[in-house]
């Protein structure tokens, strides 16, 4: 078996992993990044779209924003469509002006890809982390397969980036970390379609046949879900259907009947919440998806990721090169804070436009939140910051 050793092994290739390679290695610390899936299957995924204020700016200040500032779309508001009826959340007046960027998530990897590749850093496409040893001593192991073969990687770190299925949280003692879980009972069946958008700003509709979100990627493409009953598979899903229930949700008596075009990608996704507490066992640090989950309704996973290594490149560089702990000390207690504000807002938009297929009384309720944003400047302004901009509050 062949071993080698750098600095910080990171697990995972998805945003959280890559920006804190781009991170590290800016500050002269070495990083190995091992992925399992292959670079077209990376690059391709498609998942988020928002970017907050405070993230867009921090990847500019990084140096890897300047795709995201030339095409990502600024967006001032978004719209909330209640039963055929539509509201405008005017997300920069009430906010100081700040706005939000519709930026694919897929486009955001490829960028830092693109970086690390010319800064020669090692980015390990095809292998798979089988296991994580040695949390507690000063050089902490990670093992690999790939096509060459296996291999161990030591470093003075490991960071689990590897997303809610990676191996970094079952390598540790199940009695050192808790687990925190909350399963919805619906699931988004999310399509990208060759259509141009039908909108300006992101609508969130909440209709009596369930919830729809229509969002976008480019003047040429779509980006749309719809809320379905977690048993519900994609065969069951023509295309037919899914345009025909998109435009019945969404459907109002101002508004022109949607675009429709060529679905070139479709998912369901089942709607969770999952906290790990602590995000640290010894030399093994958690960021990004591998150490929490939201539902997609407040769109804060992405940010939530970037979020964390925003904070925790700075407290590696500091404990490597200056021998100082305490900023990692304090690593896991100040991301959970954001982290369990994030699961508060994304439970609270997923309970405010996902209809209760039975509960009557919970129905109610979430209208009576939902008139609450529409009718309350004091609602709907606390409901701009924390869509625009949780994760630098
Ligand atoms: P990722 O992106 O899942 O990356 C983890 C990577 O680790 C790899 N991996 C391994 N590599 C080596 N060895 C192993 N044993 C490994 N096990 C796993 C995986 O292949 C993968 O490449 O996690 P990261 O970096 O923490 O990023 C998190 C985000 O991907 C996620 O939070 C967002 O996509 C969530 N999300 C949204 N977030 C937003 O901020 N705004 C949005 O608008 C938004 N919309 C969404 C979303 C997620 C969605 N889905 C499909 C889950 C919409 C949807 C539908
Ligand atoms: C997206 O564009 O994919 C998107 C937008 C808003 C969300 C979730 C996903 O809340």
């Amino acid at each position: 078996m062949k071993s080698v050793r750098t600095q910080v092994v990171i697990i995972g290739a998805g945003p959280a992993g890559l920006l804190l390679g781009h991170l590290l290695q800016r500050e002269g610390v070495d990083t190995v990044i091992l992925e399992t899936r292959s670079l077209d299957y990376v690059q391709q995924r498609v998942r988020a779209g928002v970017i907050e204020y405070g993230i867009a700016n921090f990847l500019e200040e990084s140096g890897v924003g300047s795709r995201m500032r030339a095409e990502g779309l600024v967006h001032h508001g978004i719209e909330f469509r209640l039963d055929g009826v539509s509201h405008r959340i005017a997300l920069s007046e009430l906010y100081d002006g700040r706005t939000i960027t519709v930026y694919g998530q897929q486009e955001v990897v490829k960028d830092l890809i693109a970086g690390r590749v010319v800064s020669g850093a090692p980015l390990h496409f095809d292998a798979t982390v089988t296991g994580v040893e040695g949390h507690l001593m000063d050089r902490p192991t990670v093992s690999y397969t790939s096509s060459e073969g296996e291999f161990q990687i030591t470093g003075d770190y490991v960071v689990g980036c590897d997303g809610s299925h990676g191996v970094s949280v079952s390598s540790v003692p199940s009695e050192f970390l808790r687990r925190f879980e909350r399963v919805y009972p619906f699931s988004w069946l999310g399509i990208l379609a060759e259509a141009p958008p039908s909108t300006e700003e992101l609508i969130y509709c909440r209709h009596a046949r369930g919830f729809a979100l229509y969002s976008m990627r480019s003047p040429t493409l779509s980006r749309l879900y719809l809320g379905v009953s977690p048993a519900e598979t994609l065969n069951q899903w023509s295309d037919e259907r899914i345009w025909d229930e998109l435009s019945t949700r969404l459907a109002t008596a101002q508004a022109p009947p949607i675009a429709q075009g060529p679905i070139v990608e479709r998912g369901i996704t089942p709607m969770r919440s999952v906290v790990v507490a602590p995000m640290r066992y010894g030399r093994l640090l958690l960021a990004g998806d591998a150490a929490h989950i939201v539902p997609p309704t407040g769109a804060k996973g992405m940010n939530l990721a970037l979020a964390d290594v925003r904070l925790l490149a700075p407290a590696l560089v500091a404990s490597l090169r200056d021998g100082d702990e305490r900023p990692l000390d304090s690593y896991s207690s100040d991301s959970l804070r954001r982290v369990w504000r994030a699961e508060e807002f994304s439970t609270y938009m997923t309970q405010m436009l996902h209809p209760h297929p039975s509960d009557e009384f919970e129905n109610g309720v979430q209208v009576a939140r939902l008139r609450q944003v529409i009718d309350s400047l004091d609602t709907a302004r606390a409901l701009a910051r924390n869509y625009v901009n949780l994760s630098s509050l």
